[in-house]
Formats: C-alpha cells, sequence, structure tokens
C-alpha cells in the first residue's frame, strides 16, 4: 500500500520523481486537496527552512517521521515531537564539503571583494581608475564559532592558506591542534575572519552581537552561512554602517528569502540566497539519504541518519 506524506516545503523536482517512483502519495501542506487526507499522513518531508510547529502536528495525529533534506532542523518544534513521540531525521555528512567551499568561497569573496571587482568591469568602471587594494586572506588569522563537521572542513580548507586557527566551542576539542576560547567575544579579538559554522537552536540565538562584533573590530570580517538566527542582524548592520567591521560575507539571513534593503545597499557585504549545499552533486545526494531514511522508517528498519535528540 502507498505510504501517505506530506511536503512541508516545495521539494526539488527530481526529489519528487524518487517519492513518486518510491511509490508514496506526496500531499503540499499549502493545497491539500483532500481534508481527509490529514489522518492518513504518516510521514512529513521538508528542507532545512521548513517550519514544524505544534499548530501543524496537531493537525496530523498519525504522523510519526519528520525527515529533513539538510542539515539543520532548527525550524521543527523539537519540544512538541518529543511530546507525540516522533522521530526526525537530517542529511548531516553529505554536504559538509560544499559548506566548508561555500564558506571559503565567502572568506576569499569579502577578503578580496570579488563580487565588486566583476561589477567594476562589468560597469566599465575600470577605464577611468584602477580597482581599490583588498585585503590577503593567506596566512590571516581565522576563527570558527563552532568546531562540529563543518567547522573541521572549513579548518582543513584554511590550513591550505596558512592561517593560523582558532576556535569557540563548549568544550576543547582534543584531536585538534587549533587555540581554543571558551567565548565567543574573546575569540573574535584574536581573528582577522570570524565564521559562523554552529546550528541555528536557542543556546546559539545571536551569539553574534554587538559585543562580538566590537571584538572583531574594524579590520575583521564576519563570515555566515549557518544560520541568520545566529547572527544579531540589526545589530550586525548597525556595525557595518558605521564601520565597526570591515565586512561581512552572508549566506543566511533573517526571514528568508526577505533581505533586509540597508544590508542590500552596503558595499561592505557580499550576500549569497543561502546556497551553500546547493550543488546538483549534494543535492541530489541529500534527498537520496532522505529517502533512505523514509525507507528505512517504514521498513521497520534503523534510521540511517536520525538527529542527536532521537538517537
Ligand atoms: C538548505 C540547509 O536550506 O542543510 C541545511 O540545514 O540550510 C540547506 O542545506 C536546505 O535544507 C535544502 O534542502
Amino acid at each position: 500500500m502507498a505510504q501517505e506524506i506530506l511536503q512541508v516545503t516545495p521539494l526539488p523536482t527530481f526529489m519528487m520523481q524518487m517519492l513518486q517512483q518510491g511509490d508514496y502519495v506526496v500531499h503540499d501542506h499549502t493545497h491539500i486537496k483532500d481534508p481527509g487526507a490529514l489522518s492518513k499522513v504518516t510521514a512529513l518531508v521538508g528542507t532545512g527552512a521548513s517550519k514544524v510547529d505544534k499548530k501543524l502536528l496537531m493537525m496530523l495525529p498519525n504522523v510519526k517521521l519528520i525527515a529533513i533534506c539538510g542539515v539543520g532542523y532548527d525550524g521543527v518544534d523539537m519540544a512538541a515531537v518529543k511530546e507525540k513521540k516522533i522521530v526526525v531525521t537530517h542529511t548531516p555528512g553529505v554536504l559538509t564539503d560544499d559548506v566548508a567551499d561555500l564558506a571559503f568561497g565567502l572568506v576569499l569573496s569579502i577578503g578580496r571583494r570579488i563580487p565588486q571587482a566583476d561589477k567594476f568591469v562589468r560597469n566599465g568602471d575600470w577605464v577611468d581608475d584602477a580597482f581599490m587594494l583588498t585585503h590577503k586572506v593567506s596566512g590571516a588569522r581565522l576563527g570558527l564559532v563552532g568546531m562540529g563537521r563543518i567547522g573541521r572542513a572549513i579548518a582543513k580548507r584554511a590550513s591550505a592558506f596558512d592561517m593560523p586557527i582558532a576556535y569557540a566551542s563548549r568544550t576543547p576539542k582534543a584531536d585538534l591542534p587549533y587555540r581554543f576560547y571558551d567565548n565567543v567575544p574573546a575569540l573574535a579579538a584574536e581573528v582577522d575572519y570570524l565564521v559562523v559554522a554552529v546550528p541555528g537552536s536557542d543556546d546559539t540565538h545571536h551569539l553574534i552581537d554587538t559585543e562580538v562584533l566590537m571584538a572583531l573590530g574594524q579590520k575583521g570580517y564576519l563570515i555566515n552561512m549557518a544560520r541568520g538566527s545566529v547572527v544579531n542582524q540589526p545589530a550586525l548592520v548597525q556595525a557595518l554602517k558605521d564601520k565597526v567591521i570591515a565586512g561581512a560575507a552572508l549566506d543566511v539571513f533573517w526571514d528568508e528569502p526577505m533581505v533586509d534593503p540597508e544590508l542590500r545597499r552596503l558595499a561592505n557585504v557580499v550576500l549569497t540566497p543561502h546556497i551553500a549545499s546547493a550543488t546538483v552533486e549534494t543535492r541530489h545526494a541529500m534527498a537520496a539519504l532522505t529517502m533512505q531514511n523514509l525507507q528505512a522508517f517504514y521498513d521497520k528498519a534503523v534510521l540511517p541518519t536520525p538527529v542527536p535528540e532521537c538517537q
């Protein structure tokens, strides 16, 4: 019998095809054609951007799995999930390299002002003047806020650029040679590039605030491809306007895809539309892992990648 699932957000066409081939009946939560379907749905599928709150879960009495096609699941109300004995899966590992690649691309882009230089050539400005001098990335000090899978992958890339590496996390990692800080402002004061690599959660909400930005200082750059919620965005906009920091490169924002117009007007920023994992290869690998989690759930087999709280 075909299993009935609900897609919480739009999914890529190739994933919809995988679901159809897997004989799933997929309902779209914004256009449920059959109201009776709500009680037939046993699993939800969404992305890292999906909001799954208590209100939605209360409408779905028989949901027992939430399969997130993404590593972050900060949009899922974990208290409601626990209460309803639902299991959540996600897709860690398969996107680590892409996210680290983009993080490093953002470091290079803001440090060397690559998008601005591209615009300079396209606008014909080169004819009148030489492009501004930028700042050296090789050998500059890199600080990581968080040292999980993605933090480690960024550190590996930074090592190849001879960057001294330091990190802030709850506990030091015994296997790593990098300098450890137990708080973010102290780390920020010692680095040129501060890269956010922690998951979005209540614990990390606004971890990057005015104090951190002041510590990072006039020569420092902030890079965020983790979650918009980790940064106090109005405080960042103010710091960028007042030149409290040198610049920021951001792939994630509050209230995506609506990006603060003030931020969009600034010259000392590089902005990308939440694309850290958005390569053909990785998005297919994420979709395949999500399908494996779904299949394992219906086969009553061991789930490949449940989130830590559900292990
Ligand atoms: C995407 C992400 O937003 O994995 C995450 O947590 O933020 C991204 O990979 C998304 O989940 C794509 O499906």
